[in-house]
């Protein structure tokens, strides 16, 4: 499952097994070790692969022919996509889809290569040796489509409400691979209600985009306690034939802000959230779905209302999961705490502008996502770090001026951050009481006196990280650090000072469970992973889960 619903009626996918031959690649990119290797995972969960970071190549023979779109979900974290031996694609971040698109392929068996590279290499800038792991291999699905000579590349729905009546700007892009010009018909269903655009000219080997607003008098409102789902399906008619299709689905919902309010459906809410690694156990950032699933149900049970994407857009099940929830979701772009010298690599702009716009335009639909969040502890306390984070949001709202944008500044940056005027949610990572013991109120304290006296005075205020590392089975009376006691009791003091502040829009906390670092990192992180998790990497309860879910359903 690439989601969870079925996407296409007539687009047919051709089947992809998921055992592939896998070949180590030297520096020279000679074939080297042979093993058999799983669609998708990551290579590290080969136990002869545990560590190993540097280039392989995938291949499988594959029988299809036509026009074809190779979709992948994410390969972590440089790929070169090779058919027949022809390069035919080059994708740069483990995180973001892409797709391929390939055009009068004789039918018959071809061979699929894909040269996988997680090494920090040198044209990388955004996947450099961090708190937390840059795992190797094609690490979320594959899909192989048959299409015709016209396909919808996309859909986009971004609702809105007026004098209580719900409506939705509807954006189908359509791509004629023809060389003539073609007259269509799109037909989309939202559940009951069917909009269409008719008699549209495809000029040639173009995409054109369809747009128009559209009421919907009897939609039912997406809510967090009733997240109501409808399929949107979009059906393409080359006169009576139905030649393509592409189904998606949506809410009907929004998110506003309002003075320090964070609005949902013009309700107030209070964030109540954790941040979340895509990284389990022996899986790596490839989980299954079973443990996806697990994962969603121990953040409910826990009373909380909102997971952070913490560095990185996630796989789109998870995105699914939190739909069908209501679970409010801060996607985030990738980055984390880079430096300036870092952000003035060659690469950088280029490399964080294309994650922005993928993750945009793939995720634009779930109603879930209630932030667009970039460059995560990044420095936003020079000009040159202004500039940036300036251009990155620039394109946030022209790709989606739906959703609030921010981006979680620090505590070395209270005095210093230069970019409070560009976000209209104000978020700050604090950790009193574990990197320094200044009380929680203190800390806000000195926070709020240093945002009131910025162009952020006024806008929510999020604590979008605070926390305290643990060693799971860690138990001590002593009260120091490590342990699994003074985990919590220092989340006691930093959840109830924030959730009883009411100047504050609420907290996420760092973080919802353990997860691998890279080994450069092993100095702070005992066992080489960052131990701050409410659960371990197997998803074992710490005593601070409990007492957190106490105070998570006490407000
Ligand atoms: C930062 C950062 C996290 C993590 C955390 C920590 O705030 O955003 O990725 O590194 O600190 O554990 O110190």
């Amino acid at each position: 499952y690439t989601r969870l619903f079925q996407n296409h009626m007539v687009r047919r996918e051709v089947p992809l097994d998921p055992i592939w031959d896998f070949h180590i690649l030297s520096s020279s990119g000679e074939k080297q070790e042979e093993y058999k290797m799983l669609v998708p995972s990551c290579w590290e969960s080969n136990p002869n692969l545990a560590s190993y970071k540097g280039k392989a190549v995938y291949s499988k023979r594959v029988t299809f022919g036509g026009n074809a779109r190779l979709v992948f979900k994410g390969v972590s974290h440089t790929a070169y996509v090779y058919l027949d031996k022809k390069q035919v694609g080059y994708h740069y971040n483990a995180y973001t889809e892409f797709d391929i698109l390939l055009q009068d392929i004789p039918h018959g068996e071809h061979l699929l290569e894909v040269i996988v590279d997680n090494s920090f290499h040198e044209e990388s800038a955004l996947h450099v040796s961090n708190d937390y792991h840059s795992y190797g291999g094609i690490t979320r699905p594959i899909v192989l489509e048959e299409i015709g000579e016209m396909f919808i590349k996309n859909t986009h729905f971004i609702p809105n409400q007026e004098d209580g009546k719900w409506y939705a700007s509807i954006r189908a892009l359509l791509r004629n691979l023809s060389n003539e010009k073609k007259l269509v018909t799109l037909k989309i269903k939202v559940g009951d209600d069917e909009i269409s655009f008719v008699d549209k000219v495809l000029p040639p080997n173009a995409e054109t985009l369809l747009e128009n607003r559209f009421e919907f008098p009897a939609a039912t409102t997406y809510t967090l306690e009733n997240p109501k789902l409808y399929m949107l399906e979009a059906k393409l008619f080359d006169k009576e034939k139905e030649v393509d299709d592409l189904i998606d689905r949506v809410g009907f919902r929004e998110v506003k802000v309002n003075g320090k309010d964070i609005l949902f459906n013009g309700e107030k809410v209070i964030i109540k959230g954790v941040n979340r690694h895509e990284d389990y156990a022996e899986f790596g950032c490839a989980l299954p779905i079973e443990a996806m699933y697990r994962d969603i149900e121990m953040i409910k049970s826990l009373g909380a209302n909102c997971i952070r994407t913490s560095h990185y857009p996630n796989d789109e099940r998870v995105l699914d999961l939190c739909d069908e929830n209501g679970i409010l979701v801060w996607e985030e772009s990738h980055a984390r705490g880079l430096s300036e010298e870092q952000m003035r690599h060659k690469n950088f702009e280029k490399q964080s502008l294309d994650c922005i716009k993928e993750m945009i335009e793939s995720h634009i639909n779930h109603p879930s996502i209630y932030v667009w969040g970039i460059l995560n502890e990044c420095v936003s306390n020079t000009e040159f770090g202004r500039s940036c984070y300036a251009k990155q949001f620039e394109l946030i709202k022209h790709l989606d001026s739906s959703r609030p944008v921010s981006f979680a500044s620090l505590e070395a940056h209270i005095g210093s951050d230069l970019c409070l005027d560009l976000v209209d949610i104000v978020s700050f990572n604090i950790y009193p009481r574990w990197y320094h013991e200044t009380s929680v109120k203190d800390s806000l304290y000195n926070l709020k006196k240093f945002v009131n006296s910025t162009s952020g005075a006024g806008k929510p205020l999020l604590i979008s990280e605070i926390g305290a590392g643990a060693i799971y089975g860690y138990r001590n009376n002593n009260q120091e650090k490590w342990t699994e006691e003074y985990q919590k009791t220092a989340l006691t003091e930093q959840v109830t000072t924030i959730l009883s502040d009411e100047e504050l829009s609420g907290v996420i906390i760092w973080q919802y469970a353990d997860c691998r670092v890279d080994k450069g990192w092993f100095h702070g992180r005992p066992k080489s992973q960052n131990n701050k998790g409410l659960v371990d990497t197997y998803r074992r309860e710490k005593l601070a889960y409990h007492k957190v879910k106490e105070i998570f359903l006490s407000y």
